[in-house]
């Protein structure tokens, strides 16, 4: 059989390197874009780089024709959408940015398949976000959107324009709406690798105190490993579609404290301090995700669970602290 093609934007983020290690396992041939920096940032991706079948192409969200070279060079069989500005407190700050490259972004990579190769089959990255102030409980394919920062407007947009071009032009376009999903090569600006982090340095006496917002918010948090092969199962069906996909477990910020500081033996209130700098304008309150249509569909479901995921992620902070190495 012919080896596949898959080209993945955002190859260098957190979920791109879990899914180029996966397709590489099914012997794809993995195309990662990255695009120019003046400083090499391949951390997540070093144990890979050499792989005989990963090929690193340079192209930006931004470059429509930088798009449309690479699938023209590569002629990808699947098209891997993962690319965004992810943190939802920039995109407060920098709204335009966030809307060029999270919500136009994506135009431009369906452009560049419907003009280059209209068969490649296409994953687009969309999130939970886009719930926002949530309409239904827990959260389905069905369930309206309300987003409440522009990174979820922005992501409300590239769902859209994912269905429209796969209802306008026949593409094989799916969306999977992914809830948070973590794992240690999570940046660490993120809740849980923000939390993670601090409990192995103060556990270490390396940090004594750590800065969060609000401690009430409800969040439903899955495995990074686990959500790539739910991307990849989506472009092996016989129609596109768009997916759920989450554990159907909501826990609080509070309880995340608690199960990372008892992993290293401390308490986290004596650690936590409220910080009104890390509030957002408007909060995404409560998600929890009904992965039902994927589980009897792609045959998917999550291996990880909550308190194993986030002591894995102390155990590797811990780890890397005392000795570095990703
Ligand atoms: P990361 O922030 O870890 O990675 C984002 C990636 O996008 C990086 O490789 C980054 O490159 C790249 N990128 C950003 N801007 C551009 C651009 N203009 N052109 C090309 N590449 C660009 O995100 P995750 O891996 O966590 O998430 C992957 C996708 O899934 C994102 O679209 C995110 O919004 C979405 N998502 C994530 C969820 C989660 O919980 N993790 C949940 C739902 C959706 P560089 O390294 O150069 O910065
Ligand atoms: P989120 O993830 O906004 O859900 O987006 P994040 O981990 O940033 O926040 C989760 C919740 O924790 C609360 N919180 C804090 N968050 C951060 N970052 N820092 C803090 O100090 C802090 N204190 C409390 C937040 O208010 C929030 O309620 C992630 C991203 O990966 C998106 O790209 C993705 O689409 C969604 O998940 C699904």
């Amino acid at each position: 059989m012919k080896q596949k093609t898959a080209l993945i934007t955002g190859v260098t983020g957190q979920d791109g390197s879990y899914l180029a290690e996966y397709l590489l396992s099914l012997d794809y041939k993995v195309i990662g874009m990255v695009r120019r920096t003046s400083t090499i940032n391949f951390d997540r991706i070093k144990h890979i780089q050499s792989h005989v079948n990963l090929e690193l192409a340079q192209g930006d969200l931004l470059d429509q024709s930088s798009m449309m070279e690479i699938v023209r060079e590569h002629q990808p069989d699947e098209v891997y959408n993962l690319a965004a500005q992810s943190f939802v407190p920039t995109s407060w700050t920098q709204p335009v940015l966030t809307g060029e490259f999270t919500a136009i972004g994506v135009t431009r990579l369906l452009e560049a398949i419907r003009h280059v190769k209209p068969d490649s089959r296409f994953y687009q990255a969309s999130s939970s976000e886009m719930f926002g102030k949530v309409q239904e409980v827990p959260q389905r394919e069905t369930t309206p959107f309300y987003p409440r920062s522009p990174y979820g407007v922005a992501k409300v947009y590239g769902h859209w324009i994912t269905v429209n071009y796969r209802e306008s032009y026949n593409l094989f376009a799916c969306s999977g709406i992914l809830f948070n999903h973590e794992s240690p090569r999570r940046g660490l600006e993120f809740v849980t690798h923000k939390v993670t982090h601090a409990a192995a340095k103060i556990k270490l006496g390396l940090q004594k105190e750590l800065h969060l917002g609000n401690l009430d918010s409800q969040r439903d948090w899955g495995f990074a490993g686990d959500y790539v092969r739910a991307m990849w199962l989506m472009l092996q069906q016989a129609k596109p579609d768009d997916y759920v996909i989450s554990t159907n477990e909501t826990h609080t910020v509070r309880e995340l404290c608690a199960v990372a500081f008892a992993r290293v033996g401390l308490n986290f209130e004596d650690h936590v301090v409220i910080d009104p700098k890390f509030q957002r304008p408007a909060e995404v309150d409560l998600l929890i995700g009904d992965p039902a249509k994927a589980g009897s569909i792609l045959g998917w479901e999550p291996q990880v669970h909550f308190r194993q995921l986030i002591e894995m992620m102390v155990d590797a902070d811990l780890a890397d602290l005392r000795e570095p190495r990703r």
